[in-house]
């Protein structure tokens, strides 16, 4: 046993944060990449994990301190480690789960600085973050919208921020919608009767908050002056906007409660998880109603059922499980919270169908063993060699039939379909933390053996937890292959935004009838699911029997 100290690690651009919500306490065991506290700026929290595991010995910080990168915040009595200080967790774009937040200037407001003309509003430098989810918009067409005034939340994995406007003006129009993902630049409102940045007066009031706050960048619309941008980050712009940190957010929103409508009991009214299952345990007993249900007269949480966007659902089974035997409670991993609550909304979201089909790989398996055979003998003279897996002829042989029915590579964005022009193939790798999505980029441009190695090295990686967010996004179709482990046909569900998701199944000797006789044949499981609103059913059947002609004989990829 040796005392670890664990210390905030690289938080961006942030200077100082103050500590929240401290989710640990003396005498807790964590593991590593637990949260231990929450942090805030004036627009972001963050959770810090910690990067080792072991028995909590003291807390070094309280509620209302202020950190910085290197702060020590927990002192862990860790197994098998020398005493040291433990360095902090790697920086977010190394370590996949280090939190990382970037502070938020406001929102951008370009084109003219007039007092009634129309203003655009962007979103601002959000630090290394690409594709956030909006998650919450805390404004509506017609508002009276105040300079700075946060317009809506933003979430990646990691953080939550709010996006404050940097005009003032009546709404006129909202750009996003819940569940789009922006991007700095992105318009996300129209103001009019604005008065843009130019004329805030907190851009000039505070030179010295200024020289400290991150600087956003001013994104200018063709021949429109850019407004100039108040560097610092505002402070109190959020007022009747509820606090709370992005894990209590998520559960919030997981079960359904409208965040408005809970008192936080927290430090300035922040809430907490306990305010969260308080409100769901009133809205059950009906003590309370919310303000949809006050509409509709009906009770409306998740986890009590009720209307939930149109549908009616029963409350989730509460049991108490230790009535019939021990049990033992672990939390879920990082990565399975991300992937069920991603699953979760594809499945609820996308209308799915899944054609199965077979195929008949007997000569491309053959081809593939005496390769691999071929390979083995060449690694003993000395030659390089490396190992060709049945999924990377499968990988080149969807870029096939993605060029022929280019649907399949498309995601839909509104009402418009976004057919991409290159060919990224994510496939489905199963780790000891949960299932993760690594992308193989340009499959087209690849060969047998270069997409053999490379998913043996993105595979890699997925086990030991290194991927990065780059090396999981771009894909435009995914394979999910059980082939290695068994089965007979599933039902895999879509990774949105893609379309279609290609399921394998154990490949099993079968007999097949080949108009004289029956003769064994090696027959692979195909299992595509495809979004129904983008393919049609025979589309889809198209595309599945292509795709097995071209893995029964894989001379037509060439054709
Ligand atoms: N039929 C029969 N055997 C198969 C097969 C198939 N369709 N596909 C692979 N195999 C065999 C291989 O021949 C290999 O056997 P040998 O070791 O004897 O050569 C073994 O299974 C392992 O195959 P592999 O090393 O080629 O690995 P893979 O390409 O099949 O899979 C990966 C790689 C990362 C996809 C896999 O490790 C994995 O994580 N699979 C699970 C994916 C998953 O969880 N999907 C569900 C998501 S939806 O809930």
């Amino acid at each position: 046993m040796a005392l670890v100290d664990i210390k905030v690690p690289d938080i961006g651009d942030f200077a100082e944060v103050a500590v929240i919500e401290l989710m640990v306490k003396v005498g807790d065991s964590i593991k590593v990449d637990q949260s231990i506290l929450t942090v805030e700026s004036d627009k972001a929290s963050m959770e810090i994990p910690s990067s080792h595991a072991g028995v909590v010995t003291a807390v070094k910080v309280a509620v209302g301190d202020k950190v910085k990168e290197g702060s020590i915040v927990l002192s862990l009595e860790v197994a098998g480690e020398p005493a040291v200080t433990a360095p902090a967790p790697a920086a977010p774009a190394a370590a996949a789960s280090a939190p990382v937040a970037q502070a938020v200037a406001p929102a951008v407001a370009v084109a003219a600085v007039a007092a009634s003309g129309p203003v655009e509003v962007n979103v601002p430098d959000i630090g290394d973050f690409k594709d956030v989810a909006v998650i919450e918009i805390l404004v509506k067409v017609g508002d009276t919208i105040k300079m700075e005034q946060s317009l809506m939340t933003v979430e990646s994995d990691k953080a939550a921020m709010e996006i404050p406007s940097s005009a003032a003006g009546v709404l006129k129009e909202l750009k996003v919608k819940l569940g789009d993902k922006v991007n700095i630049g992105d318009l996300i409102a129209i103001l009019e009767g604005a008065s843009a940045a130019a004329t805030a007066p907190s851009a000039a009031a505070a030179p010295q908050e200024t020289a400290s706050a991150p600087v956003a960048a001013a994104i200018a619309a063709p021949a429109a002056p850019a407004a100039a941008v108040p560097a610092h980050a505002p402070t109190s712009n959020t007022v009747g906007l509820p606090h709370a940190s992005p894990s209590v957010r998520k559960f919030a929103r997981e079960l359904g409660v409208p965040l408005a409508e809970v008192k936080g009991s927290g430090q300035k009214g922040r809430i907490t998880e306990e305010d969260i299952q308080q409100f769901t345990k009133s809205v059950m007993s009906g003590a309370i109603q919310t303000i949809a249900a006050q509409a509709t007269n009906k009770p409306a949480t998740a986890s009590s059922g009720g209307d939930l966007g149109g549908m009616t659902l029963l409350p989730w089974p509460k049991v108490d499980f230790t009535k019939f035997g021990p049990v033992e409670r672990k939390d879920l991993s990082r990565i399975k919270k991300i992937s069920g609550a991603n699953l979760h909304r594809n499945w609820v979201m996308i209308p799915h169908v899944t054609n199965h089909d077979n195929c008949d790989i007997t000569d491309l398996e053959a081809f593939r063993v005496q390769m691999n055979l071929e390979s083995e003998k060449a690694a003993k003279s000395g030659a390089p060699s490396a190992k060709i897996t049945m999924l990377a002829f499968v990988i080149k042989a969807i870029v096939a039939a993605l060029k022929k029915f280019p649907d399949f590579n498309a995601s839909l964005d509104g009402d418009q379909l976004v057919y991409k022009q290159y060919y990224n193939i994510g496939f489905a790798a199963d780790t000891p933390n949960g299932l993760v999505v690594p992308v193989l980029k340009d499959a087209d441009k690849k060969g047998i053996f270069q997409i053999s190695s490379e998913m043996g090295e993105l595979s890699k990686k997925a086990r030991d937890g290194k991927l990065g967010g780059g090396d999981m996004q771009g894909g435009c179709i995914s394979i999910s292959s059980l082939g290695g482990i068994g089965g007979r046909y599933f039902h895999p569900i879509i990774n949105a935004p893609e379309v279609a998701i290609l399921g394998l199944s154990k490949s099993v000797m079968e007999p097949v009838w080949n108009g004289k006789e029956f003769t064994p044949r090696l027959m692979l499981p195909l299992s595509l699911s495809y979004d129904h609103r983008v393919i049609d059913g025979a589309a889809a059947a198209r595309f599945n029997a292509y795709l097995g002609q071209l893995l029964s004989d894989y001379r037509r990829i060439l054709l």
